[in-house]
């Protein structure tokens, strides 16, 4: 081999401060075309990224290669969206290498900070199933488990959120503007899609009925492949996120017309299939564009998953042995309707055993109950959209309500529940129970929230299969999540109980004992004091306001969502306002109230909200009154890197919605870890969060579901009778209403008054409003006791351990997806 190529390759492959400096510099030079001299913070930050990566080709390879070589049971995570964030410091903790490169910038006079910083946010999701996603892949690399994620390479991500005057604005997230250094084109990686056409009937070879479908328009979907360094670096799995591409045979017609502008312009809108992701969170939007989408990455994935499992075998019966679908959400449930018509059509299957095949190969995950989050499309328009699949949803339904019948006796009102297609109104297609019946495991993401799914949306689908719903509690990354973004808390646990919680969450339980131990309570109260004048100093950036760091940090961080009944936190937050005002001489304990999310553009009771919480923040934060006890800030553009700072700088855990509503949560679990203590609801993760970390050390307030059930049933609840017995809720929503907060349009918050009074308050907001500040009263009173405080926060951090994605993707692999962990071989030169 040439010497000089030789001695590159090493490089390529040192861990060491001087290897890692050289690289910087050959990067910097050669492929960022920059000197030393000239290079911004983004040019580093490409360079630092590009060298980082070319430490992973090998292992990734390795790992690929593995896979290929054992025929290892594959599992594929669809899912329309990845809630990604930075990776550059999360490929560079977990190749272990954090250190090396701080120090390696440091000799070339840089921080790691700064150029940590220039990398934009990969925010491919709007919140919780993104995220989820994204926690997943992360896991199923750290355990060695041989997965792959697949979804669109969104050229814009979800919105950035400004605000203006008070309002939400939203701005393009224009993620790969300067280019992404991560990702691999694979412009060979190419499937055709197709659209619209129609179906023509023939006879096959022996004489059978069959189909095909014709004269339909065509888009090629482009493979872009990031890879997923998992914990050690031992397994690098792979994201492959597809991009629309204009066929090259492109309208030639119009070419020979002599319409070349009309050409390119088509070019232009097949190409806008991946062009932007839906910003709506647990809301449909019934837009053709969106079912493309789905239909999109769903048939390019299948293609690949196909592609790969026939170069192993000759023949379909064995592909639920080798590879596991699981459906994240409904969003790639078309994909049933799809492998049905990749066997039968193109595979000539007979229809019994491609059914059998697709239901033993397909898992199915439920994250909402919400019915206007459900997903329904119009016969209509997926007849003219993919109009094969209507067929085969038709027959689906057709064999299934058949048999179903029989054993029905006349049940019709049951069957029409059971239909995949809802005939109330114009017809629907429920792609819930599409999903169901086309999965052999179907999971809810909360223990409360698979009952409720057996009780309410899937009653029928669980009496007709009773072995098929079982529930995944969700859980989240420790590696992002605590060793990343609170090194100052993940550094104190390390040097107590040593780094096996970092791949064994469940290890953390050794922290237990040491809540007793008044040295480290004062050592964990410094981690969070540091923590929180990060946080501090990231606000008075993002506001300008200035907060104490010895005041409670009470955190509300998520979607604007009526569910999640920000409202409520603001109605109490404008009652300690009242109380703070009425008793100046009483010495209060201080209370910031940071909130941060986004809202979805249509939504505009949420966009309203967030006005609310500005306005109310204006007059609170300038009332001298009130001192500095109590500050109000909503913080602009919460994102995975937002909250990476928000989260380890909590107190007060915000986890407030209806009780029934919420499926799970995430961010709970998140801040729990983190050494926040929670005040929620029994709603979705909740429940369990209480069990873990015990009933003494989490505030839980308000109604359950079961009553929040019985409440509705019996139509009986009144919110103005409330309301005019709680005096404070009563002049909180007086000042709201009189326009206390909105002096220059009074009027502004009547659409809020009225859902929370005439409307009859759906969300029960007025209804838990009292324990809701009783709770909050509880915690501030604790708050006071610094001792006690800190005692129950490191009981919350020393029991989460369970709460650990790598706990969910473990369950998800031994009991849906039966696919177990691959050891690479590094025979080559790898490094370690
Ligand atoms: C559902 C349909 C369309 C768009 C979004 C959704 C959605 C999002 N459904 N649920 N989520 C959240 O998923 C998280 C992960 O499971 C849960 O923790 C959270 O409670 C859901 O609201």
């Amino acid at each position: 081999m040439d010497a000089r190529y030789k001695s590159r390759d090493i490089e390529r492959r040192s861990l060491d401060v001087d290897g890692l400096k050289r690289s910087f510099l050959e990067w910097l030079v050669y492929s960022v075309g920059k000197d030393a001299r000239a290079a911004t913070r983004r040019d580093w930050f490409h360079t630092v990224a590009l060298a980082v990566r070319d430490r992973v080709v090998d292992r990734w390879m390795d790992t690929t290669r593995s896979y290929y070589q054992e025929d290892a049971k594959r599992v594929y995570y669809l899912s329309l969206e990845f809630l990604i964030g930075r990776l550059l410091t999360n490929s560079l903790s977990n190749l272990g290498i954090v250190d090396e490169c701080r120090q390696a910038l440091d000799r070339l006079g840089l921080s790691m900070e700064d150029v940590v910083d220039a990398e934009p946010d990969a925010a491919l999701g709007n919140g919780g199933l993104g995220r989820l996603a994204a926690c997943f892949l992360d896991s199923m690399a750290s355990q060695g488990l041989p997965g792959y994620g697949y979804g669109i390479r969104y050229e814009f991500g979800l919105f950035e959120q400004r605000f203006e005057n008070g309002w939400q604005v939203e701005y393009p997230e224009q993620w790969l503007q300067f280019g992404n250094p991560w990702e691999f084109a694979r412009p060979e990686v190419l499937y055709p899609v197709q659209f619209y056409g129609r179906v023509e009937e023939f006879r096959d070879s022996v004489g059978d009925r069959a189909y095909r479908w014709v004269d339909a328009d065509r888009v090629l979907a482009m493979a872009y492949d990031t890879p997923v360094v998992g914990y050690g670096g031992d397994t690098i799995n792979t994201l492959r996120l597809w991009s629309a591409r204009a066929t090259r045979d492109f309208n030639f017609g119009h070419f020979n017309d002599g319409a070349y502008m009309k050409a390119v312009e088509q070019k232009i809108l097949s190409e806008n299939l991946s062009r932007v992701l839906y910003p709506n969170d647990a809301t449909e939007t019934g837009k053709e564009l969106r079912l493309k989408q789905e239909y999109f990455f769903t048939s390019a994935s299948l293609q690949d998953i196909l592609r790969r499992y026939l170069q192993h075998h000759t023949t379909f019966e064995n592909l639920p042995n080798k590879a596991a679908i699981q459906l994240n959400d409904t969003h790639p449930a078309i994909g049933i309707a799809e492998l049905m018509r990749l066997l039968v059509d193109q595979h000539a299957l007979r229809w019994d055993d491609a059914w059998e095949i697709t239901r033993a190969t397909f898992a199915y995950t439920n994250h909402t109950l919400l019915p206007e989050a459900l997903e329904a499309w119009p016969v209509r328009m997926i007849e003219r959209v993919l109009p094969r699949h209507m067929q085969i949803i038709y027959e689906i339904n057709a064999k299934f309500l058949n048999r179903t019948k029989a054993r029905a006796d006349g049940d019709n009102a049951r069957l029409s529940r059971l239909s995949l297609i809802d005939e109330r109104g114009e017809r629907r297609v429920r792609m819930g129970n599409l999903a169901f019946l086309g999965s052999h495991k179907v999971n809810g993401v909360s223990a409360l929230h698979t009952e409720l799914m057996k009780q309410t949306v899937f009653a029928d689908f669980h009496e007709e299969f009773p072995d098929r719903i079982n529930n995944k509690t969700n859980g989240i990354t420790p590696r992002r999540w605590l060793k990343q973004a609170n090194p100052a808390l993940s550094e104190l646990i390390t040097t107590r109980i040593g780094e096996g919680w970092i791949s064994d969450l469940s290890q953390i339980a050794a922290l237990r004992d040491k809540a007793d131990d008044v040295v480290f309570r004062e050592e964990f109260r410094r981690a969070k004091r540091k923590n929180k004048k990060r946080l501090a100093a990231y606000i008075a950036r993002q506001t300008g306001e200035e907060v104490l760091v010895d005041s409670i940090f009470d955190v509300q961080v998520k979607r604007m969502h009526e569910y999640k009944r920000q409202l409520l936190n603001v109605l109490h937050t404008i009652a300690l306002y009242n109380e703070m005002r009425d008793n100046p001489t009483v010495s209060w304990v201080p209370v910031t109230k940071v909130f941060a999310g986004k809202a979805a553009p249509s939504y505009h009771m949420a966009k309203l909200i967030i006005k609310l919480i500005n306005d109310v923040a204006k007059v609170v934060n300038h009332d001298p009154s009130v001192h500095d006890n109590l500050k109000v800030v909503l913080l602009p553009n919460y994102n995975v890197t937002a909250a990476e700072i928000i989260i380890p700088a909590a107190d007060l855990s915000e986890q407030i919605s209806t009780a029934g509503m919420e499926a799970s949560g995430t961010g709970n679990m998140k801040l729990a870890l983190n050494g926040a203590l929670t005040i929620g609801t029994l709603d979705g993760a909740n429940v369990e969060i209480r069990e873990h970390v015990g009933p003494d050390n989490i505030f839980i307030f308000g109604m359950t579901a079961e009553e929040v059930n019985d409440l509705r049933a019996s139509g009986g609840f009144n919110p103005r009778e409330v309301i005019a017995s709680n005096p404070s809720l009563k002049r909180a929503l007086d000042m709201i209403s009189t326009g206390a907060f909105s002096p220059d349009d009074r009027n502004r918050y009547h659409p809020i008054v009225q859902a929370l009074t005439d409307g009859g308050d759906h969300f029960l907001v007025t209804a838990d409003f009292a324990d809701y500040c009783r709770a909050q009263e509880a915690a501030m009173h604790l708050y006071r006791d610094p001792e006690e405080w800190t005692r129950k926060a490191i009981l919350n951090t020393a029991n989460m351990g369970w709460f650990s994605s790598d706990r969910t993707v473990n369950e998800y692999a031994g009991e849906v997806w039966d696919v177990h962990p691959v050891h690479p071989n590094h025979d080559g030169e790898g490094f370690r």
